[in-house]
């Protein structure tokens, strides 16, 4: 039936028209859909300045796999679907990385992509940028769909927005031919192929014997623990897992980008006691975390002897028991968990108990101490504390700026280092410790939140997507680059000890990436100290302007892998 609409010629020069461009921008705009990131090209190029004609904000960057991170962290950002749009074949696989991380990493995204003639493609007749899209996709997503006839457009665009949205959210990918875009039909059944997503994302209740259960879990713990994950910070439900810590008086650890959900100043955070909770706790709640590899799949040295017991609360039921026993499974959606778990609490809940918590902040303290005269350093040429010291400071200053941090020591550093106080305020590698997420992250952050973007860089995390710069410009961007520069990956002071051409993991010595900045019109400064790296920033957060701080840090600095070191396997007959 839709074929026959699609192809339905019209009956009289003057039917009311519509065709698969219109239909496509009305499609995303009655749901919602404001933003678009890609990269223009056959067969996308019209349809991208419709879009933006038709108020649609179009931004095109100057590769598509920055355009899909900016997509997924959109996504995560907003819990509306983050849209990629890229041309066929080789723009598509640039933009499948992204699609990939964003299902890794539970980031409702959809990857459009113009694709070539359906009938040379299946035929293999060699199209141009002939490639089978769809079947490609499928691996690398939650769902993946094409659409062939513009009036299934609005069916097309639902389910894809349903895909990306509800349980578990993730990547979508949706194939549309370039034949589609310029099929005419009826405007009036146009309109009416149209699906407004009501409810995209349904509350997912748990059951009450799940609450139950885990609250007598918690009840009975003595050295109670609870993970927040991304997972948390997606869910937006803020207030209610505040509420859920504070009454219950268990000292919390954020991961990577759920820190802030509550300041990490908190008198119950964890985070600078990590060690010491994972081993010493007997219960532990995780709250939209997963057993991965950041948590040594829940058990091994990082977890100790002790017998432990573990609550989980999450959306996707086969997570449970992925690594290890879940005892007291609550399946879903973590704004209903949360509210049930306070509801089952009452008003009399016994908080966890006291010398526990004080144990913690004891550990929690001594770590805090430690680290705070190396951040006080103004060594030139600056080692990573020294420089960190100042913008822990910058970021503790302006709490509702967004920080983006991407790099190995750079990474691992600056999460310790730097607390953050808001909810959704960090991005970073994610679930995959991808590098190159730094440049679609620092715009989308900017596009999406309207904050200062402050992006802290390795100087090897920075090159995956540095070109991104002339787009950050272009749009006038309020985004201050740091990138952290000690000549290498972890390292400037390799040597190849067989000939002439640099060891795999130096760079040019003495870059200067602040001058790919100046090169494009926005600022680029070269800092030589914590004091000059403060000015840079501060002026650079406070004026809003496209701003790159070479920040030159010492090149035998950092530590190989940063704090994961022990995932770098080495080989013990290393030829001389
Ligand atoms: O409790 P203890 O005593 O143990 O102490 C802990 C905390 O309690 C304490 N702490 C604190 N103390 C005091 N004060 C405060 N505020 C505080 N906060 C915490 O500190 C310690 C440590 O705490 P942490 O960090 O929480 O704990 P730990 O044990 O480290 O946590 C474990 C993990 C696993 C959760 C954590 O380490 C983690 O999240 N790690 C993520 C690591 C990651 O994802 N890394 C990125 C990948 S590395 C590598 O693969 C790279 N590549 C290859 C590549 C990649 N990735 N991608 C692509 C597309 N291609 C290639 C490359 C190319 S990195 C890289 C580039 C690197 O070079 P750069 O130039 O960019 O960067 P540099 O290294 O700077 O040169
Ligand atoms: P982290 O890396 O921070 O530990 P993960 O990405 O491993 O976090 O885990 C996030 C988890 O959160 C996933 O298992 C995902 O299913 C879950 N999740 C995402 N959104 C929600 C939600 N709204 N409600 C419940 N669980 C969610
Ligand atoms: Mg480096």
């Amino acid at each position: 039936m839709a074929e026959a609409a699609a192809l339905k010629k019209p009956e009289a020069e003057s039917e009311d028209l519509t065709d698969g461009f219109n239909l496509i921008i009305d499609a995303m705009k009655l749901n919602g859909i404001e933003t678009i990131y890609g990269v223009p090209g056959i067969p996308i190029t019209d349809f991208g300045r419709m879009a933006q004609a038709a108020g649609i904000r179009v931004l095109s960057f100057r590769h598509e796999q920055n355009a899909g991170y900016a997509a997924a962290i959109a996504g995560f950002l907003t819990k509306k679907p983050g849209i990629c749009l890229t041309v066929s074949a080789p723009g598509f696989l640039n933009g499948l990385t992204a699609l990939a991380h964003a299902t890794t990493n539970c980031f409702p995204m959809i990857l459009i992509s113009g694709s070539s003639e359906r009938e040379i493609v299946d035929l293999q007749q060699g199209d141009y940028e002939e490639m089978d899209q769809l079947a490609v996709a499928k691996t690398m997503c939650k769902a993946a769909y094409r659409v062939l006839h513009a009036a299934d457009i609005g069916i097309g665009f639902a389910r894809a927005i349903r895909a990306a949205v509800s349980g578990r959210p993730g990547g979508v990918y949706l194939d549309l031919p370039a034949k589609l875009f310029g099929q005419v039909m009826n405007a009036e059944a146009g309109r009416k192929s149209l699906v407004k997503v009501i409810d995209a994302a349904p509350a997912q209740l748990p059951a009450p014997a799940s609450i139950k259960r885990a609250l007598d879990v918690l009840k009975a713990a003595r050295k109670p623990l609870i993970i927040l994950g991304k997972g948390a910070a997606y869910a937006q439900a803020d207030e209610a897992i505040k509420a859920l810590v504070e009454k219950s008086g268990v000292p919390f650890l954020p991961m990577s980008m759920a820190k802030g959900l509550l300041p990490d100043t908190h008198p119950q955070c964890a985070g600078a006691a990590r060690s010491t909770v994972l081993k010493d706790s007997d219960v532990v709640m995780l709250v939209g975390a997963r057993l991965n590899w950041l948590l040594s799949h829940g058990k091994g040295k990082a977890w100790g002897d002790a017998p432990k017991k573990f609550i989980q609360v999450d959306i996707e039921p086969k997570e449970m028991d992925s690594n290890i026993e879940i005892v007291a499974p609550v399946v879903g959606d973590i704004g209903s968990c949360v509210a049930a778990l306070l509801d089952g609490m009452g008003g009399n809940w016994t908080k966890a108990p006291a010398d526990w918590m004080g144990a913690v902040s004891a550990k929690r303290e001594e770590n805090v101490a430690k680290m705070a005269p190396r951040l006080m350093n103004n060594n030139n040429p600056m080692d990573y504390h020294g420089a960190l010291g100042v913008l822990r400071t910058i970021v503790k200053e302006r709490p509702d700026a967004v920080l983006v941090n991407e790099g190995a020591n750079t990474l691992d550093l600056t999460r310790g280092v730097i607390d953050m106080y808001k909810p959704r305020k960090r991005l970073d590698v994610g679930t995959w410790g991808v590098m190159g997420i730094g440049m679609g992250q620092a715009i989308a952050a900017a596009i999406e939140t309207g904050k200062p973007v402050l992006a802290i860089e390795g100087d090897s995390a920075f090159g995956f997507s540095g070109m991104e710069v002339e787009t950050i410009c272009r749009y006038d961007l309020p985004v201050c680059i740091v990138v952290f520069n000690n000549d290498g990956i972890y390292r400037g002071t390799d040597v190849n000890k067989a000939g002439s051409d640099p060891a795999p993991t130096v760079f040019v010595k003495g870059a200067r990436y602040d001058k790919m900045m100046e090169a494009f019109g926005g600022v680029g400064v070269n800092a030589t100290t914590p004091d000059e790296l403060k000015r840079a920033v501060n002026a650079a957060m406070d004026s809003g302007k496209p701003t790159l701080i070479n920040a030159v840090i010492d090149p035998a600095a950092g530590s190989e892998s940063g704090r994961i070191g022990n995932l770098n396997p080495q080989s013990q007959l290393k030829k001389k």
